[in-house]
């Protein structure tokens, strides 16, 4: 029988974002460059032609979105840094225009008693270091501790939660294989290259945060995805096995002191990806391990493999029946969610975990009565909060839960086209309406409590 359930007391409780996603403002005060205005101008590279030059002018309308975080009910707000408003060209020169508004934005945060849980790299890389080799260049590691540097001695007075690198994977094999997300590169030995020096930015950046911020709380945000094989078949489970360690273990086995996943680089050598891990020199895994305060886990959905005809690479699926998945076509797996909270917690044991990220892309648009009715965000949240509730039974340190999205922005290749927000955003007048699944969870986080609960 259902029942409700008093939520944890001391949690965190916030709403995320990115620079690029919702700022806009892309060539005021200063701001160079970032590698997703230039893959903005590549024809066909996003799906309805569209940019984050305006976004959802956030830059502007900040002090609007951080009342909507109050409406809401919730207490933290996750957003990035865009490197290339603080330093135009990647290093050198500060921009103080750019950040000023960080400044400003936390002050502004810290006065609605938000805590800020900033990212210091969401995807937008100075378009000047891409020139000179992006992440597939060990230089851009420096460039990102003088960065972190820059922003942590101006903001670690007053922010203490911060968050080096968002999804290693996605700025490795989006960014540089597959050539979905910006720079839009396709070449796997590039990948490998750039997931490493990645992953050295992370730990190269530890002990300059530490530094500059007393008290400070630093983590990383992986995303994570349970992967399961299409069948029982041999080859499938292989598929599904090699999954695993390309998407989940690639990241989090080196981040804690294990070194890259034995199996895969062997793989990896064969198919003449690695190269003898020539960029891996001694000392980067000691300092990709050093030692965190928590890991942040963006969750959406579980993957289902199997083996693809070509090359032995996996294959994904994404055809569960429309009833349960969302717009992006993801499929709608809560238990997924207690599931990866247990394994890291089993297998790697860090000392916190936040779920940085948790949502489902649907489009609707405001009703003829002004609301925005969308109940299956609302079952999708409803479900994946039973699922935080689930692992905190089972010994998960969960700390905190942040939805994706604050508002509806660009999502990235898809455009405007995939709608994540709790905020309803018309792009024509940036008008925002709080959607009922935003609602329903203020009314969870006033009353402390999660009605439905199925355990
Ligand atoms: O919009 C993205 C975000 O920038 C990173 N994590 C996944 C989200 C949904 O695709």
């Amino acid at each position: 029988m259902p029942s409700s359930r008093a939520l944890p007391k001391d949690f965190v409780w916030g709403a995320a974002t990115s620079a690029y996603q919702v700022e806009g403002a892309v060539t005021e005060d200063g701001r160079g460059e970032s590698i997703w205005d230039r893959l903005c101008q590549k024809p066909g590279a996003i799906e309805d032609g569209t940019t984050g030059a305006v976004a959802c002018d956030h830059y502007h309308r900040w002090r609007d979105d951080l009342g909507l975080l109050s409406e809401l009910n919730l207490n933290a707000y996750r957003f990035s840094i865009a490197w290339p408003r603080v330093l135009p060209t990647g290093r050198g020169a500060v921009n103080a225009a750019g950040l000023d508004f960080y400044d400003r934005l936390v002050d502004g945060l810290l006065e609605r008693r938000l805590t800020p849980f900033p990212t210091l790299y969401h995807w937008d890389l100075p378009q000047a270091l891409q020139d000179q080799g992006g992440w597939g260049s060990r230089a851009t590691v420096d460039a990102f501790a003088e960065y972190t540097e820059v922003v942590t001695r101006r903001l670690g007075d007053r922010v203490k939660q911060w968050v080096t690198i968002n999804e290693p994977w996605c700025v490795a094999v989006l960014g540089h294989a597959s050539g979905a997300q910006a720079p839009g590169l396709k070449d796997w030995s590039l990948a490998l290259r750039a997931a490493h020096h990645v992953l050295l930015a992370h730990g190269t950046a530890l002990p300059v945060i530490r530094r500059n911020v007393p008290g400070a709380r630093v983590g990383i945000v992986n995303i994570l995805s349970p992967s399961f094989a299409a069948s029982d078949s041999e080859a499938d489970l292989a598929a599904a096995e090699r999954f695993d360690q390309e998407f989940n273990r690639w990241y989090l086995d080196p981040l804690y002191g294990r070194g890259y996943p034995q199996p895969l680089s062997q793989a990896y050598e064969r198919e003449g990806h690695a190269h003898g891990f020539d960029f891996v020199l001694p000392g980067d895994l000691e300092r990709i391990a050093g030692k965190t305060d928590f890991l942040g886990v963006n969750y959406y959905s579980r993957t289902i493999v199997r083996t693809a005809e070509e090359n032995n690479r996996p294959r994904l699926i994404a055809d569960p029946p429309a009833s349960v998945r969302t717009d992006m076509g993801w499929e709608v797996y809560p238990s997924g969610l207690s599931a990866v909270l247990q394994r890291v917690t089993r297998e790697y044991a860090p000392a916190a975990i936040y779920v940085t990220e948790n949502g489902a892309a649907y489009g609707h648009q405001p009703e003829a009565d002004g609301q925005v009715h969308d109940e299956p965000r609302r079952a999708y949240l409803h479900a994946h909060l039973n699922a935080c509730l689930g692992a905190l039974d089972a010994g998960v340190p969960l700390k905190g839960y942040f939805a994706w999205s604050l508002l509806d922005n660009f999502e990235w290749a898809f455009g405007y086209k995939m709608r994540f927000g709790l905020v309803h955003v018309d792009y024509a007048t940036q008008r925002r309406t709080i959607k009922q699944s935003g609602r329903w969870l203020a009314q969870v986080l006033a009353t402390n409590t999660l009605p439905g609960v199925t355990r």
